[in-house]
């Protein structure tokens, strides 16, 4: 037969990420003290990040840089996707309001993505939001208040997700504490969260570092190489885990989920 050209149906792989800014040691801190930052090697260890999306077939889109918004390379805040619904945040802190612009101009060039958003006073980072099918998990936060949840259940109730607030006080963001793998078990640190008993399957990690993994397929992981235990366990689940080393940003409470957003 003969297939019309539609390039919205191509299956590309995109994923939003954001340059570090010149000023990382300005970055804000919640749970940990201030570490002097190699600006050189974080600038190394993110080009190295972003290689191993692209090496695993992402295609990465750059977000303007925003040399001066200490934060703005912890992109996964300011947006959060639901298949072509793109719902930018209301970050919870201050001085991370300024770095939702261009992350906002940057996600209206992808072709077919609805934007809308989440208004003061409602805050929400996108590190409190943990998707698992059509079930949303919201940290109630220092960052995510409960009119921001709200929200963010008004937008989502038409699209049938069912969004449950978590609580998270020992943690900056729930993500910080919790992810997913890509069959729905939440991979967690249970020190870190108030309550892991709210998780249908829960699997406790080894390092602190390990709860962090992006899904790259359903086969393949990337995660931090600061948890090696917590990477050899979830290899032996039949995972491919790809490592980077992310250091300079985990001394500013990043992981390797804060460094991209995937888009589609
Ligand atoms: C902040 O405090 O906002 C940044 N220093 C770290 C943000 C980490 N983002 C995330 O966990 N999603």
């Amino acid at each position: 037969g003969i297939l019309a050209y539609a390039p919205e149906a191509v299956d590309r792989r995109i994923a939003l990420v954001r340059i570090p800014a010149s000023n990382l040691d300005e970055a804000v801190l919640t749970h940990r003290d201030r570490q002097p930052i190699d600006q050189a090697l974080a600038d190394q260890q993110w080009d190295n990040y972003c290689a191993a999306l692209v090496a695993e077939g992402w295609e990465t889109i750059e977000v303007d840089a925003a040399p001066e918004l200490a934060d703005s390379v912890f992109v996964e805040d300011m947006v959060v996707m639901f298949g072509d619904l793109a719902v930018l945040a209301s970050p919870g802190a201050e001085s991370r309001r300024p770095e939702v612009e261009a992350v906002e101009r940057a996600v209206r060039e992808v072709p077919g993505l609805t934007v809308t958003r989440i208004e003061l006073p409602g805050t929400l980072d996108g590190g409190d939001v943990l998707k698992v099918g059509s079930t949303v998990y919201v940290g109630a936060s220092d960052r995510t208040n409960a009119e921001g949840i709200r929200q963010l259940r008004t937008l989502l109730t038409p699209h049938r997700y069912t969004v449950v607030a978590v609580p998270v006080t020992k943690a900056l963001h729930l993500k910080s504490a919790a992810t997913a793998l890509p069959d729905g078990t939440i991979i967690g640190d249970p020190a870190l969260l108030d309550v892991s008993s709210l998780f249908p399957r829960f699997l406790p990690v080894f390092e602190p570092e390990g709860v962090a993994v992006v899904e790259l397929s359903r086969e393949s992981l990337l995660m931090s190489s600061s948890a090696p235990q917590t990477a050899a366990m979830i290899a032996s689940l039949g995972y491919r885990v790809v490592t980077v080393d992310i250091g300079e940003f985990e001394k500013l409470e990043g992981c390797v989920t804060c460094l991209s957003v995937r888009v589609r």
